[in-house]
């Protein structure tokens, strides 16, 4: 409409949140355009009257484009990389290219995510939320479903190909690399745990290496 001006592209992030740091690193490594609104969740941010109108699951990322909003990572990541001219190899349109992308994302929320999550939970937001030292048990059982899920990476999705969905890095990988980064980075006592999969298991090493130097490779700036 003539005399409208464009409205930005918005997005309510965490930084400090593993899906919201995917989309941070998609927006940058794409240069689209965008305005980052921050919702810090150890504020409360997400919990405002005003936050839950936005998202009534008082989660954060949000998207809101134009009047279009939307919640869950997977979706928005899906939703900018048909909107915008990004480069195919992020979620190819070839049917069955796509579908491995689907294939592994729709896997990773209810693998990845709450495996690598529940690490983190355990041994570092726990702790410091309640002031008790980590429960041995439960970390212990979190470490084990995290190396099953480790274990799959390995030998389902990087056994087919360098990437997990193809020869090229893709919306899956960046969604994995921030969960696993999460655990990786706390400093925690499953590190060495964790560092022992993610160093030892060749492919998976392997990967590690080849997503962070792609991000490299795109002069990402975050
Ligand atoms: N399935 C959602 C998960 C979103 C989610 O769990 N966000 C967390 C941060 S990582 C959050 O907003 N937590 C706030 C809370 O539960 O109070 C997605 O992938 O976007």
């Amino acid at each position: 409409m003539a005399g409208r001006k464009a409205v930005e592209l918005e997005v309510y992030l965490d930084l400090l949140s593993q899906p919201c740091r995917a989309i941070h690193i998609f927006l940058n490594c794409n240069k689209i355009p965008h305005k980052v609104k921050t919702v810090a969740i150890r504020k409360g941010e997400n919990r405002t009257p005003e936050y839950t109108k936005l998202n009534p699951m008082q989660k954060v990322p949000v998207m809101v484009d134009n009047d279009f909003v939307l919640t869950e990572s997977d979706a928005i990541l899906k939703y900018l990389a048909t909107k915008y001219d990004v480069p195919g190899n992020w979620y190819p349109r070839h049917p069955e290219r796509r579908a491995r992308v689907d294939e592994y994302t729709a896997w990773h929320h209810t693998n990845t995510r709450p495996h690598a999550a529940k690490v983190f939970l355990m041994e570092v937001l726990l702790p410091h939320m309640t002031g008790q030292p980590a429960d041995p048990l439960k970390v212990e059982r979190a470490l084990a479903d995290l190396s099953d899920t480790l274990e799959k990476l390995e030998n389902m999705f990087l056994k087919r190909q360098p990437f997990l969905c193809g020869d090229d890095i893709s919306l899956a990988d960046l969604l994995a690399m921030c969960e696993l980064m999460q655990v990786r980075s706390s400093g925690s006592t499953g590190l060495s745990e964790l560092s022992h999969w993610v160093n030892q298991p060749p492919l998976l090493r392997k990967w590690s290496y080849n997503v962070v130097r792609n991000m490299s490779n795109l002069r990402l700036s975050v």
